[in-house]
């Protein structure tokens, strides 16, 4: 998709602060650090739309972003790594919980997880909301760049296997360094953006 115009909208609290106007919108997630901020700017062509930091997950806002001012793009806070089980909804906050069950132009949960690393509990728990209020989901697996050619498969198998993916959920192999990705991820946002 050609990007003509990427602005930041509004950081949204709750469920109601969110923009009313009945436009398509995928929703970005995953834990701090996972590499999220620099797909969003490699997606948008953007050096710094999304705020890329090597400190992790202080904002619990929803993001939103315009696309061509026809889409919306919402950036979802990072959850953390604590090891502890909790419960993502208690931790990562209910008003994010309340989006992802209700927002009903939600057309999309991209659920990103770094592709060198065992997936958390909390990208489990996600997994199982998202399962739980039927949203569908791409996996991306970001940081590819740092994954040996010969690893590549084995990489996605393993979290393919890890997560515990039914065999129709796509996972996108990505690198915001060397672009990989983009444009199939793009075709997918195309695809569920369109059909109403
Ligand atoms: N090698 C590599 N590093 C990346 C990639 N994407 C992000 N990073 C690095 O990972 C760190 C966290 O990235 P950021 O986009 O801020 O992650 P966020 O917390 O999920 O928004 C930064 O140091 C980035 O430079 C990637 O595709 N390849
Ligand atoms: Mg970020």
């Amino acid at each position: 998709m050609k990007i003509y115009t990427a602005d930041f909208v509004k950081s949204a609290v709750k469920l109601a602060d969110c923009p009313a106007g009945g436009r398509p919108e995928i929703a970005f997630a995953g834990r701090s650090n996972v590499g999220k901020s620099s797909l969003l700017n490699a997606l948008l062509n953007r050096k710094s739309l999304a705020k890329t930091s090597k400190t992790p997950g202080k904002t619990r806002t929803l993001n939103y972003f315009d696309v061509n001012g026809r889409l919306y793009f919402v950036d979802l806070p990072g959850y953390g790594y604590a090891k502890a089980p909790q419960q993502l909804k208690a931790l990562w906050g209910k008003a994010i919980t309340e989006y992802l069950a209700k927002r009903q132009t939600l057309r999309l949960v991209a659920h990103l997880v770094d592709a060198r690393h065992e997936p958390t509990e909390r990208d489990h728990e996600l997994l199982e909301l998202l399962d739980a209020y039927q949203r569908p989901v791409v996996i991306i697996a970001t940081k590819m760049d740092k994954v040996k050619k010969s690893q590549r498969l084995a990489a996605i198998n393993r979290l393919r296997r890890a997560l515990d993916l039914d065999e129709d959920v796509l996972i996108v192999a990505f690198s915001a360094v060397t672009r990989e990705g983009v444009r199939p991820l793009w075709d997918v946002i195309a695809e569920v953006s369109n059909a109403q």
